[in-house]
């Protein structure tokens, strides 16, 4: 396989409704596509960079930025033999950048899958045909309009929920919730990192109601804090933001600070190092679950292909497309029984609309090789 140019595309996407996290509030999802053409197929790569470094600390500009200056120019030094496990050795000098690294590896996977005809189901392992589904529920203004939502989201047939806290607001929501949806539901909660281990007593009181984990309660670099609030609390501890690597994850799990991990590709560096983490996972009997950062149909496909691997035992953040976007770029992933199919087709299995594609692009820019 030879790359003839990477295109860089810039695209405006509109959310249904604002996602309010502990660290700020999304109305608009602005996200760096990367399309690799091939004189025989094209790939695509979405970066999960987020427009503001908040989450973590990259951010979709200078993804873009370090994209062009330093990872893509790495790759037709490869000529040939460019390929998505050659594409990770090439970028491994680089420190961090693990999303911008991500969206170039996946690019370049998806190119060569489809070339070959297998899809990403296929080369990554999974062992079925569609996957369970939760879905993550924002901060809310009062406890009224979060039962609501949560009711919708049930009705719609979501196998789990997750609630979204922060200091002032987790008690309450969680117990409205537990009351009003029974203890059938499925339920866990996701902090992104803002309480400290001085909140250890008042986090312990979530204990009662028979939650799945508790998500990234301390900060992304407190392994030994969490290694003690998982002595101080019963739920169980799920990382998600301090997770970049697979040494990350072995080093989480021998000092006992989760017992559960969220596997994000594009915080971990792509499909490969989270297939290493599925297996490092799988290896010490820990569930591993699928994270979501409001991807289009693009990394979705490739979400709902890697969360149909054995080791995936808990419902993702796999939401359907209208979870978040009236209009997707891609055929709408659709629930279905509370699942998603898994895509078979060469690659990701999908491909933008064009139109649509077009009606939301900000930018583009062409590398030629
Ligand atoms: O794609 O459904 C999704 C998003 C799920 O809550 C979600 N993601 O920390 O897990 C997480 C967050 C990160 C993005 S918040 C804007
Ligand atoms: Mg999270």
């Amino acid at each position: 396989m030879k790359i003839t140019g990477i295109e860089l595309r810039r695209i405006a996407m509109p959310l249904r409704a604002p996602f309010r996290t502990s660290f700020g509030v999304e109305s608009a999802r602005d996200i760096l596509l990367l399309r690799v053409v091939t004189p025989e197929a094209e790939g695509w790569g979405e970066c999960v960079a987020m427009s503001d470094p908040l989450y973590s600390s990259e951010y979709v500009e200078g993804a873009a930025d370090v994209l062009k200056r330093y990872l893509i120019p790495t790759l037709p030094a490869l000529g040939e033999r460019v390929s998505a496990r050659a594409v990770k050795r090439a970028l491994k000098p680089f420190k961090g950048h693990r999303m911008a690294k991500a969206a170039l590896e996946t690019g370049v996977l998806d190119a060569q899958l489809r070339l070959s005809g297998e899809s990403f189901g296929s080369f990554l392992g999974a062992a079925r045909d569609r996957v369970p589904c939760g879905v993550s529920v924002g901060i809310m203004d009062s406890i009224p309009e979060l039962l609501e939502t949560v009711g919708g989201f049930v009705d719609e047939g979501y196998v789990r929920i997750k609630l979204k806290i922060e200091p002032g607001w987790d008690l309450a929501p969680v117990r409205a919730v537990r009351e009003r949806f029974g203890a059938d539901l499925l339920l866990q909660v996701d902090a992104n990192a803002a309480y400290t281990l001085a909140d250890a007593r008042q986090l312990a009181k979530l204990d009662e109601f028979d939650l799945l984990l508790i998500e990234q309660p301390l900060a992304d670099d407190d392994l030994i804090q969490h290694a003690q609030l998982a002595k101080r609390m019963s739920t169980p501890i799920c990382l998600d933001e301090s997770i970049e690597s697979v040494e990350d994850a072995a080093a989480a799990l021998t000092l006992g600070a989760a017992s559960i991990i969220n596997v994000k590709p594009g915080r971990v560096g792509g499909y490969l190092e989270a297939k290493a983490i599925h297996d490092l996972c799988v290896a010490h009997g820990v569930p591993v679950w699928c994270g979501g950062m409001l991807e289009t149909g693009l990394g979705r496909a490739a979400n709902v292909a890697l969360a149909a691997l054995p080791g995936f035992t808990l419902p993702g953040d796999t939401s359907a497309s209208r979870r978040y976007y009236a209009t997707d770029i891609t055929t709408p992933f659709e629930l279905a029984d509370g699942h998603l199919d898994v895509p078979t087709g060469p690659g990701l299995g999908i491909e933008p609309i064009a139109d649509i594609l077009d009606s939301v692009t900000t930018s583009s820019e062409w590398i030629k090789f």
